[in-house]
């Protein structure tokens, strides 16, 4: 068996008319590099770039012997919908991976549909599955398997964490590139890639579901093969740089070394990626701008420290502010993420953040509802599970609220929220936060 399909969902399960976003799917080029590696043909459908494929006559075309889908929480109910598709018409293995089968392995093989999980990390697992459909070969020896016999489901113990240094570089051409680099330059202004460097993350927020898939580990690939990488994706595809979604790049005593390899190496780029306010100092920040960082997107989210506990950042809103003033020093334009809708926000914490936000001016800015997310702290403490069960599948993408906060009705988050990005996004007028406080505690009243 060597002929492997791998597809990502859409986000949007029934509502497939839009290309959603700028990002990739890093984990299914990750995967698909290793399979080819090893002598395996792959093919690749992205329903980002081409949501109107038509699963069944791709599938009669490529003729695999396994399908791999990537789920995340959200696209769940539209992996769910190929994998039914798939079934209908074709007797062929289904194997899910990513963060929802990794958080959820038994739930999601309850579907009749789903075959196998993989658990965590993919790329030696699946290999190995395939192996062993091929040579008949007992699933119970393969870590990190989910799968069912006899009408038993049953998850194999975790393997441990690869040497993410013997993974072959990532093959991009599984993927519909011009497009992600076309909407991603108008996004960040330069024509790049986006990329992972390093696995993993060096904290654990109550709201971030990261460690369910990577532990409690940050590991990041060397330097030396980071940066020929680079060089040599920068030619094959014409860009000027790069935007890392790391799940944190200001890990001084990597990211100092890797800055001075791009230096030894002669490379000229410009990049962007994501930071901690706690990991920035001056000389990280002059190091990676030396290094061609033009963008740092900082994780504000909020400006309250009582939510900021709440969240398990360990960062200080006056941490979030010196962060920005060094960048600024520096030249390093900043970017930002914030979040409104968090388990027992008040409306005077939101018109913190929004004033925290007019102060720093990030652009782009991300401004997202909170969602409890699987896996996480918060979602056990304030209840997720019945939040999820009765969210709408549309009520799950960052810009729609599903809860209350406690002291905000779901509608009014909604609302407050409507009216952020419009001050911000569409140069509307300012929230009118005495209102909110008004509608608020009237709410409360009749509660
Ligand atoms: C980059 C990124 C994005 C990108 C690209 C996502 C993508 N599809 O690849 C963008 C910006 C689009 C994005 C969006 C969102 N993201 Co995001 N994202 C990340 C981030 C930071 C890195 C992912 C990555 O590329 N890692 C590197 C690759 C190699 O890892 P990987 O994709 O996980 O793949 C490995 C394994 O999971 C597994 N695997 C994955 N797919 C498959 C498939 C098969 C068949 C197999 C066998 C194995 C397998 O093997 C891979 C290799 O080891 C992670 C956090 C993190 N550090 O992991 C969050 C994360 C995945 N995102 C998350 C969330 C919540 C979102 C949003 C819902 C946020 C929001 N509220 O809108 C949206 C979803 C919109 C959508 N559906 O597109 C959560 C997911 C939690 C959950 N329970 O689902 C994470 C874990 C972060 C968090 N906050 O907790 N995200
Ligand atoms: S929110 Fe950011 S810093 Fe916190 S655990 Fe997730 S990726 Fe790491």
């Amino acid at each position: 068996m060597s002929n492997i399909l791998l597809i990502r969902p859409h986000p949007v399960v029934d509502d497939t008319k839009n290309f959603p976003t700028e990002s990739p799917p890093i984990g299914i080029i990750s995967l698909g590099s290793f399979l080819r590696s090893k002598g395996m043909d792959v093919k690749a459908i992205d329903l980002c770039t081409d949501p109107q494929t038509d699963i069944v006559s791709e599938i009669l075309k490529i003729k695999p012997d396994i399908v791999g889908i990537s789920s995340m929480t959200c696209d769940f109910p539209s992996a769910l919908k190929i994998v039914d598709q798939i079934k209908r018409h074709f007797d062929i293995p289904t194997v899910l991976g990513g963060a929802h089968p990794t958080i959820f392995p038994k739930e999601v093989l309850q579907n009749p549909s789903i075959d196998y999980v993989i658990i965590g990390e993919g790329e030696y697992a699946f290999h190995e599955l395939i192996i062993a459909l091929k040579n008949d070969k007992a699933f119970s020896e393969i870590a990190s398997l989910g799968y069912k016999e006899n009408g038993s489901i049953f998850t194999n113990p975790r393997r441990p964490f690869i040497d993410i240094n013997t993974l072959p570089f990532p093959d991009y051409s599984f993927l519909d590139n011009e497009k992600y680099i076309d909407f991603g330059e108008r996004y960040l202004g330069f024509r790049h890639l986006v990329a992972v460097i390093s696995r993993g993350c060096t904290n654990r927020c109550s709201f971030c579901a990261q460690h369910q898939v990577w532990g409690n580990q940050f590991r990041f690939f060397s330097p030396e093969r980071v940066v020929s990488e680079l060089k040599r994706l920068m030619q094959e595809y014409n860009v000027e740089g790069f935007w890392f979604k790391d799940s944190v790049l200001t890990v001084k005593n990597w990211t100092i070394p890797f800055c001075e390899e791009i230096s030894r190496q002669k490379l000229n780029v410009k990049w962007a990626c994501l930071a901690r306010v706690d990991q920035v100092d001056k000389e990280l920040i002059k190091s990676m701008k030396k290094a061609g960082l033009v963008k740092l997107w900082i994780g504000a989210e909020s400006a309250s420290d009582r939510i900021l506990q709440l969240l398990n950042k360990w960062i200080t809103v006056d941490q979030t502010r010196k962060a920005f003033r060094i960048c600024k020093d520096e030249c390093v334009d900043t970017a930002a993420f914030f979040m409104f809708g968090l388990p027992t926000e008040t409306v005077d914490e939101m018109e913190l953040t929004f004033e925290l936000i007019r102060e720093t001016n990030p652009k782009p800015l991300h401004l997202a509802i909170y969602h409890p997310l699987p896996g996480t702290e918060l979602y056990e403490k304030y209840n997720g599970a019945d939040v999820i069960k009765h969210a709408n599948p549309r009520e799950l993408v960052f810009d729609m609220a599903c809860m209350s906060t406690g002291p905000v009705s779901k509608e009014l988050v909604q609302e407050i929220y409507d009216s952020i990005c419009n001050y911000f996004i569409k140069n509307g007028s300012k929230p009118d936060f005495k209102e909110f406080k008004r509608i608020a505690s009237f709410q409360e009243a009749r509660v």
